[in-house]
């Protein structure tokens, strides 16, 4: 037992509790240590991404950063990069981007993500897909032992025309997994979400592992009416995690 001798006898201070966003800040300052001036980089979306975006914006304020172009993922992205006055493109003028930074809604063991639900998906995997180097930042609850581990959902983007019909034909291609799809709504009004590009997000919540994730994908992406899901397989190339411990770095 301690004894008055004893280091235990006097217990070390509680250690500070960080919150999730001061985990999240942490995660993405760290990031934007990998950007360098004359960077075109890939702008993420979401509450993580926004904290790398600001930052970005901060060192170009200061002249610490110079010559940056970012190419938004999203439409609310793209505004909080305008009021911080970060030059804007697109895809169109930089088909190659040096650098992405942008968050995850879950990490799986072999860095497969699941992206998507603040509904940006599609931007982002287009944006992502274009990069020589994807950083994936994310507070530690990310982490999943499977992709729809965390037991919330897998956004897949389809068309609105009858999409009822695609719908249904996701979760009968799940069944087994005993998935679920719900059509993404207005909690308010009940209508439909619509995404930046016109289109509706069906959530698939998986009860279990899917196991060979590209076959999954591939079957996904094989049903007319889907345009995109948020499994984003073999993408990242860092993923910086941060939690109550410290910041680990995963790379492929
Ligand atoms: C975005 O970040 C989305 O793909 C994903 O849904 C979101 C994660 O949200 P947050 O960073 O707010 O936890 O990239």
């Amino acid at each position: 037992l301690p004894t008055s001798s004893s280091p235990l006898s006097h217990p070390p201070p509680p250690s500070v509790i960080l919150t999730q966003d001061e985990l999240k800040k942490i995660a993405a300052y760290k990031a934007v240590e990998y950007v360098e001036s004359g960077m075109v980089l890939g702008l993420g979306t979401g509450s993580t991404a926004k904290h790398a975006v600001d930052r970005i914006g901060e060192l170009l304020k200061q002249g610490q950063l110079q010559n940056i172009v970012g190419i938004p993922t999203s439409k609310k992205t793209h505004e909080q990069a305008l009021s911080l006055g970060i030059p804007l493109s697109d895809l169109d003028s930089h088909p190659v981007l040096d650098l992405a930074i942008d968050g995850a809604d879950e990490v799986d063991p072999h860095l497969n993500l699941v992206k998507g639900r603040g509904g940006s998906l599609l931007r982002e995997k287009m944006v992502e897909g274009a990069c020589k180097k994807f950083v994936c930042i994310v507070d530690e609850s990310k982490l999943v032992k499977h992709v729809g581990g965390s037991g919330l959902a897998m956004p897949v983007e389809i068309v609105p025309f009858c999409w009822k019909f695609t719908a249904k034909k996701l979760q009968d291609l799940f069944e087994y997994a005993g998935c679920v799809g719900k059509l993404r709504t207005f909690v308010e009004n009940g209508k439909p979400f619509v995404t930046d590009n016109g289109n509706y997000i069906v959530d698939l919540y998986f009860q279990k592992d899917m196991g060979d994730l590209k076959a999954a994908s591939d079957a996904i992406l094989q049903l007319p009416g889907v345009v995109e899901h948020g499994m984003f397989l073999d993408m990242a190339t860092t993923v910086i995690v941060a939690g109550e411990l410290g910041i680990t770095f995963i790379s492929v």
